[in-house]
């Protein structure tokens, strides 16, 4: 963030935070806040309720609102839960959706979640398209597309499952995904490496379009260069998420208490949570939401269109024939 002075300050993204960044919001200007449209997917008690407060540093979904866990092994249909809140990131508004897919993958054939996650990703697709349509725009038109999907792999040390490829292969033409590992202070750091190392092994080989930090040539500035090239190699983010507060030299501190030590979860060397934090939250909500209206929705838009017409042009034809098999019948 540049201030009056011109000058480069540095900021701590959060209050709990315990590294200073260049603040890189371009959008000062959106006074009325910027709206930012995440989707949560990963299996039953991933961390994903979990991680969800612990982005918004506040509760957003009490305990008591989550699962029962007595009933977590009973097979429900996946739902969309849609939380917003309103957060000040950096001198800048962010509307924040959230959209949480509680049940997904808890079935045995998963394809019904798959498709209803794509559907729902076209819709608000269509709905954008139908409003650019319209000969008198709604002023109080509500974008929902998605910016992002934060999709959350087991953190089983192995490598990625069916599961996991299928839906980012599907879905990674429709929604800029973001792959995270949930619950990863379950792993030691050493099999947190090898299975980043696996995980992008596989993303690589089955060609899984996840979203990519870009590399060079577009970027002009070499601090971003730096910064996405860090981020590439860090991908998939190992998140914790936890609900406790504690007061460490008078500092908030975020931790998951063990009996044999403390896990910090805005700690850089504990997690990548607080980079991820700031990765959607401030420094690349821009390339998130640019790459969606550009790229994601201009591909789907001429996928529509093109389909569109070429229907029109199947039916055209098939009247045509039908006009013509009349024409001989009548001769
Ligand atoms: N070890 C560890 N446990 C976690 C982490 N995040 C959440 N948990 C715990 O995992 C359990 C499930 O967490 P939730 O946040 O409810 O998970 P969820 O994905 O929302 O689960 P469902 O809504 O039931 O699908 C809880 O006991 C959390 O305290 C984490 O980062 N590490
Ligand atoms: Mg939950």
């Amino acid at each position: 963030m540049k201030d009056g002075s011109g000058e480069d300050q540095n900021v701590a993204p959060s209050v709990y935070s315990h590294v200073s960044r260049p603040g890189s919001h371009r959008y000062k200007n959106a006074k009325k806040g910027l709206p930012f449209n995440v989707m949560l997917v990963g299996e039953s008690g991933l961390g994903r309720t979990t991680f969800l407060n612990t982005l918004c540093e506040r509760t957003v979904v009490s305990s008591n609102d989550k699962t029962n866990a007595e009933q977590a092994h009973i097979a429900e249909p996946m739902q969309f839960k849609h939380h917003t809140v309103e957060m000040d990131e950096d001198g800048m508004k962010i509307i924040l959706n959230i959209i949480d897919t509680p049940g997904f993958g808890d079935g045995i054939d998963n394809e019904a979640c798959f498709t209803q996650i794509q559907e729902y990703l076209e819709t608000q697709f269509d709905e954008v398209l139908a409003e650019e349509n319209r000969i008198k725009r709604n002023p109080k038109f509500k974008d929902s597309r998605v910016h992002a999907l934060v999709y959350f792999i087991t953190p089983t040390g192995h490598s990625l499952r069916e599961i996991d490829i299928e839906m980012m292969k599907r879905l990674g033409s429709r929604v800029n995904i973001i792959p995270v590992i949930g619950r990863s202070d379950s792993l030691t750091p050493r099999e947190l490496v090898l299975f980043k190392q696996r995980i992008m092994n596989d993303i690589a080989q089955y060609e899984i379009p996840v979203f990519s930090f870009p590399d060079g040539e577009d970027e002009d500035d070499e601090e971003t260069v730096e910064e996405n090239a860090e981020l590439r190699a860090m991908m998939p983010f190992a998140v914790v998420g936890c609900e406790e507060v504690i007061n460490e030299d008078g500092r908030p501190m975020r931790v998951r208490n063990y009996p044999w030590g403390v896990v910090q979860v805005d700690n850089d060397e504990h997690s990548d949570f607080d980079r991820l934090r700031y990765v959607l939250l401030n420094s690349h909500i821009g390339d998130l939401r640019d790459r969606t209206q550009n790229e994601i929705y201009e591909l789907y838009r001429t996928e529509k269109l093109s389909g569109n017409t070429a229907a029109l042009a199947n039916a055209a034809n098939a009247a045509n024939v039908q006009q013509s098999s009349h024409i001989m019948t009548a001769a």
